[in-house]
């Protein structure tokens, strides 16, 4: 089996929530990039790879630049056996894990269709029938992030991330988190995310000032110093995300003793080959992970849903349908959330199929 071509698109994701994070982050319309392989057996795998502006060292405009680098050791080559052709892809390229990710999973797809099998099973087999979501809240006037939490919670949803650091007032954080536990009551895990946005000063003003509402901190800082001081000096458990980004960042942030919780991200990790071993180590440190990526639509949340499904319940805390904030659908029929919860794509491989009609033509053909 070989690699005929690459297909490339570019395709803008409208938020249907303008989604607002620190330091200016805003999801309102972001560019997502769709990857297409095609094989001389007439077989097609999927990648998406869709990088927020200013988020983390990764841009849309970057994807199509490194696959076209990488183009002269792709095409040709056999994508059965994903992490064989990563290992010469990553010779090739050093970095790029962002645009390698939307490969890999292309490499995924199709090993598993060759092998007739859903993804999950090659990622350690089906765990769950649907798995726990998190509704992440935009970082809003308190009152109004209030609304937008009870009316997930009306709708099923159970655990909530808390959008924080908009516009850099401690008090104001201390008002969110304090507004949507009382939208959503006692018992759901509720957790402020400052997307490295705060002083190490104010999130512990922030952590102490909410310390009796049963909430978690979400990497308040850009360093993991930063973030194992504010745990140490507010007690609460912590999630990291922009500082746990490869294997030897998630080792040291267990080191560190701030990591109850990490984030999982298919493109921050560089894909599922690399995501999988993580999420192996997770398992073995304890730690309890959100498996899902950066933005993206219905290949990215498929992608990540295989993961999140053959994750043993004992470490998964959550995953996310990143779909479901985003418009278009690029699969009218991939999975959407239910009651709180979600289940891995049917059918073998990916199981996603994108709309034609949604793509339009490509905007980039390597072969
Ligand atoms: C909630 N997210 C998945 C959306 C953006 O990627 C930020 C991220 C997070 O957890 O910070
Ligand atoms: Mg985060």
């Amino acid at each position: 089996m070989k690699i005929t071509r690459i297909s490339l698109w570019h395709v803008p994701l409208t938020s249907h929530e303008t989604y607002y994070m620190a330091d200016g982050k805003t999801c309102d319309s972001v560019e997502s990039v769709v990857l297409r392989l095609d094989t001389d057996t007439g077989l097609q795998g999927w990648g998406e790879a869709c990088p927020i502006p200013h988020y983390l060292p990764a841009y849309a405009r970057g994807v199509a630049p490194a696959i076209a680098e990488l183009a002269p050791v792709l095409l040709g080559a056999d994508p059965v056996g994903p992490e064989a052709v990563m290992e010469k892809l990553n010779r090739h390229l050093q970095g790029h894990a962002y645009a390698k990710s939307a490969v890999d999973t292309a490499l995924w797809d199709l090993t598993a269709q060759v092998a007739g099998l859903p993804l999950h099973a090659l990622l350690g087999g089906r765990q769950h029938a649907d798995m726990p979501l998190y509704h992440s809240i935009t970082c809003v006037a308190p009152d109004e992030m209030a609304r937008m939490a009870h009316e997930a919670f009306d709708q099923g949803m159970r655990q909530f991330q808390v959008k924080l650091g908009a516009e850099g007032d401690w008090q104001a954080d201390v008002e969110r988190l304090k507004k949507v536990r009382e939208a959503v009551g006692a018992g759901p895990l509720v957790y402020g995310d400052w997307n490295c946005g705060s002083s190490a000063l104010n999130a512990t003003r922030v952590g102490r000032a909410v310390a009796h509402l049963d909430v978690m901190l979400e990497q308040p800082c850009a360093s993991l110093a930063e973030c194992a001081h504010v745990r140490a000096a507010t007690g609460l458990p912590m999630k990291l995300d922009e500082s746990a980004h490869d294997m030897a960042s998630v080792i040291e942030g267990h080191r560190a003793g701030c990591m109850d919780a990490a984030a999982l991200k298919l493109s921050k990790m560089g894909g599922l080959s690399k995501m999988r071993q993580i999420r192996d180590l997770c398992l073995h440190l304890g730690t309890q992970m959100c498996i899902e990526d950066t933005w993206g639509s219905d290949i990215t949340t498929a992608a990540l849903l295989h993961l999140a499904a053959s994750t043993p319940a004992r470490g998964l805390m959550n995953t996310c349908d990143l779909s479901h904030y985003v418009a278009p659908r690029l699969d009218a029929r991939a999975p959407s959330r239910m009651k709180g919860r979600i289940a891995p794509p049917q059918g073998i491989g990916l199981g996603v199929h994108p709309d034609a009609g949604a793509l339009g033509q490509p905007d980039a053909i390597l072969d």
